[in-house]
């Protein structure tokens, strides 16, 4: 009948992934409904202008609806824990996600890359590389253009940036490439612990044909059969086929093997989490065939994304940063970590705190923090843990949190926003919360914000 065909694919969530998955249904001719729990979901008016067919559920999900399918297409944005969902599941409906779609379609091969921390930064990175060398790359997924609007016949190289939660709903990557950077708590909230957060990371592994390995993080190594070609890159010394740092005349290389190829100091990104980034990207490159001169002129001119550990403004001697993307503890700990070579950090954090354990960011605040300003939901319990080991105060929002961090600092000292959480208590989004940090530094300075 008419409704059991509507009913038969349900695509969940109508924001960015709803929206894509929507025009490649209806680009393959394949019929679909659209559910969101929201009555006014952010893509409803282009999804009005765009389908104005095609049958659309606003509000609560109606579990017959789900029940009754034959397939849901989840968005990454919604659990599949949700009662509706996994009644559905139960009963045997498949649930899929807008990956899944887009690795059964995607004719180029893929660049696969997740992990806790450096996502975007190498994808970026890669694309970049790809873009030198004058291949026909597109980069999306996770970061910025959803996985299915890049479907082009013209792409030869797809990058891919994927979450916990995209590949968790996906069965099979079949990347040709692909890789787990690092793994620390995130997301807790969601995948309620670390081992089922690191089971849907490594999802990205499946059936791929070549691997790139984190030598400094265990939990990055996959099980894959023996016939997968395995790359490697860590901060330590380098080997065949594997990626790491030699020291020549007292300076440091980025290395292939025993062979230096870039003074690290040629890079404009800073710390040693972006030395780990940029070697993981030489790997991924080489393992699909990118040139050496391509990737090096790549990662010389690579300024970094904002809200990245960026360099905002030096104001009274002492330098401002923004990392409103560290959101969650091991980015805080690596970016605190990466700018304590340069000055004494006066840390700006705090928001929802997911579930994480926040033991590694007090021990590095109080080992070599000169004070901390907390912010958001997190702020009680960042105090009391911290205690009186370093000074510490709490502010109900950004400006007063600037001004808080610049009465702390001395000069030479560093001002860093790099929160260790998810910013929606207080700000629509990290940008959001990364932009007030930088026009309250800026008013400080006594500038607009250029
Ligand atoms: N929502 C509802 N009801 C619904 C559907 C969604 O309440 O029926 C809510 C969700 O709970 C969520 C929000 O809407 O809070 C957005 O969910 P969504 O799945 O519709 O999000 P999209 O707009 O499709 O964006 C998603 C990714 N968002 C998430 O995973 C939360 C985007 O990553 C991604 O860029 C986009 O697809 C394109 O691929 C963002 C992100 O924060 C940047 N990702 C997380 C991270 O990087 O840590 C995983
Ligand atoms: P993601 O896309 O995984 O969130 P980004 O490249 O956007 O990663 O970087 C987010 C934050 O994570 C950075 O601002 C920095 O604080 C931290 N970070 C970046 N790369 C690494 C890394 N390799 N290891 C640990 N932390 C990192």
């Amino acid at each position: 009948s008419l409704i059991a065909s509507d009913n038969g694919r349900v695509v969940i969530g109508l924001g960015k992934t709803g929206l894509s998955v929507a025009r490649y249904f209806s680009n393959q001719g394949m019929s679909f409904a659209v559910a969101d729990s929201r009555q006014i979901p952010p893509g409803l008016e282009q999804f009005r202008r765009e389908f104005p067919h095609i049958k659309l559920s606003l509000g609560a999900f109606n579990t017959e609806q789900f029940l009754s399918a034959t397939e849901l297409v989840v968005s990454p944005g919604i659990s599949l824990a949700e009662p509706a969902i996994a009644a559905a599941k139960a009963q045997g409906v498949v649930i899929s996600g807008d990956i899944e779609w887009f690795c059964r379609e995607a004719k180029a091969p893929i660049v696969a890359i997740t992990g806790s921390n450096g996502k975007s930064t190498v994808t970026t990175l890669v694309g970049e590389m790809a873009a030198y060398q004058g291949r026909r790359v597109a980069v999306g997924g996770n970061l910025g253009t959803p996985a299915l609007d890049l479907l082009s016949d013209d792409v030869d190289l797809y990058v891919v940036e994927l979450s916990s939660f995209q590949l968790e709903r996906c069965d099979s990557v079949g990347a040709e490439v692909a890789t787990v950077l690092n793994l620390s708590e995130d997301h807790l909230d969601r995948h309620g612990s670390l081992l089922k957060y690191h089971q849907a990371k490594h999802q990205i592994f499946k059936e791929c044909r070549q691997v790139v390995i984190n030598r400094d993080d265990a939990l990055s190594t996959p099980l894959v059969p023996d016939g997968v070609v395995r790359w490697s890159f860590g901060l330590g010394r380098s080997d065949f086929r594997t990626f790491g740092i030699v020291e020549q005349d007292g300076e440091q290389y980025l290395a292939l093997a025993r062979e230096a190829l870039l003074p690290v100091a040629a890079m404009k990104i800073a710390g040693s989490h972006n030395i780990s980034n940029a070697l993981a990207a030489l790997a991924l490159g080489s393992a699909v065939g990118l040139a050496m001169p391509a990737m090096l002129t790549a990662l010389c001119d690579f300024k970094g994304l904002a809200h990245r550990c960026e360099f905002v403004v030096e104001h009274q001697g002492v330098r401002y940063y923004n990392d409103s993307k560290g959101t969650n503890v091991g980015a805080a700990v690596s970016a605190l970590r990466g700018l304590a070579s340069a000055g004494k950090v006066v840390l700006i954090a705090g928001g929802v705190g997911k579930g994480a354990d926040f033991t590694p960011l007090i021990n590095t605040l109080a080992e070599s923090a000169r004070a901390a300003v907390f912010i958001g939901e997190m702020a009680p319990t960042l105090t009391e843990m911290l205690g009186e080991r370093i000074p510490a105060t709490t502010s109900d929002s950004m400006s007063s949190a600037v001004k808080a961090a610049s009465t702390y600092a001395l000069p030479g000292d560093i001002v860093l926003l790099s929160p260790a959480c998810a910013s929606f208590d207080m700000f629509s989004d990290y940008e959001h919360r990364g932009r007030q940090f930088s026009e309250a530094v800026m008013s400080l300075a006594g500038g607009a914000l250029a």
